[in-house]
């Protein structure tokens, strides 16, 4: 089946754009929060892939579902979770997503089509499997949407989602970002293959590598995997190649990871390619980029004083809407 992709046009990209600035600001303002103590949860930031978050859930459509990791919440905004909503949940406040119980990135919606993330990985990707399963039972033109990072791919349900989509035929689209670390584990410690892509040839699907800092080359290429899985094409395994540039979790200061690396990728930086792609386009230039500064800035400005200004949960609520014997 070919399948041309849909090229963005200047709305899509500037959108894009405004995504990626955001989730930028959200984490550095967070980052702040966590280390002067402020925040009762931990922090998962997803700098460095500001491309792939956005990309990847730039291309679902409405009623498609995406299942994001606890480093993903950036992937998250372009379906419609809002700076409010991210802070009330790192606060614990009674308004957010989680009612005060879910830590960190750990909210969703399904109203939005955004599964809330579970801590063991990547125990989505069964999950999105099964909506994905539900969606073609019922006929429905519907795709799901797993993230995960490399580390979880060498875990059983990986292997056994991607095989059932594969023998089902099912319309689901595995992201993993390969972000060059599990906490403090690079990838040639835990798999003998230079691409995780390579896993999908075990399952006789497609595997595709992208450049995980580039977001024209994320959202092509993610797209054109949407619209074949809702096509009737089947599943699709893409890795996007990138690096976490910060620790696993805000109180790690990953030593382990070279300043030379940090260094190489740090010129590789998503936001300032696509600026800089942008401002080629004639799309984007110094004043546009300073707007967009101020616009973000008020945004997490706005959503930090909400957060602060909102209840705890009461105390029942701690035993509301979960499992009880
Ligand atoms: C089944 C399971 N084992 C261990 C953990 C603890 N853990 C949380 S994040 C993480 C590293 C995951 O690395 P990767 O999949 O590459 O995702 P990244 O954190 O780099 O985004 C580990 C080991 C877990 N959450 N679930
Ligand atoms: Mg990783």
């Amino acid at each position: 089946m070919d399948i041309k992709p849909i090229e963005p046009g200047a709305i899509e990209l500037l959108d894009m754009y405004y995504y990626m600035r955001l989730g930028r600001a959200i984490e550095e303002r967070l980052e702040l929060e966590y280390k002067g103590g402020k925040l009762p949860s931990a922090i998962y930031l997803g700098r460095g892939q500001e491309a792939i978050e956005v990309g990847a859930a730039y291309a679902l459509e409405q009623g498609d579902v995406l299942a994001p990791t606890h480093r993903d919440m950036i992937s998250q905004l372009p379906r419609g979770l809002t700076a409010k909503e991210v802070f009330t949940n790192h606060y614990a406040r009674a308004n957010s997503l989680t009612r005060g119980k879910g830590e960190a990135n750990y909210q969703g919606d399904l109203k939005r089509g955004l599964f809330a993330t579970v801590s063991m990985l990547p125990d989505f990707y069964p999950v999105a499997t099964g909506a994905a399963l539900a969606f073609k039972l019922r006929g429905e033109k519907r795709v799901a949407m797993p993230l995960c990072g490399e580390g979880a791919t060498s875990r059983g349900d990986f292997h056994e989602s991607l095989n059932i989509a594969s023998v089902l035929n099912l319309p689901v689209v595995f992201v993993v970002i390969n972000n060059g670390f599990a906490y403090s584990t690079p990838p040639f410690k835990e798999m003998k293959l230079s691409d995780v892509a390579e896993r999908a040839h075990a399952y006789a699907i497609p595997g595709v590598v992208v450049d995980g800092n580039n977001i024209i080359e994320c959202y092509l290429e993610v797209k054109k995997a949407v619209e074949r899985a809702r096509d009737g094409g089947g599943p699709t395994l893409l890795e996007a190649k990138t690096l976490r540039m910060r620790g696993h979790a805000g109180h790690d200061a990953a030593k382990y990871v070279s300043k030379e690396l940090i260094r190489e990728w740090a010129q590789k930086d998503p936001i300032d390619r696509f600026e800089k792609h942008l401002t080629n386009q004639g799309l984007l230039d110094e004043a546009g980029i300073k707007d967009m500064t101020g616009r973000v800035t008020q945004e997490v400005a706005e959503a930090l004083k909400f957060a602060e200004e909102s209840p705890y949960p009461e105390g029942q609520e701690a035993v509301t809407d979960v499992y009880r014997e």
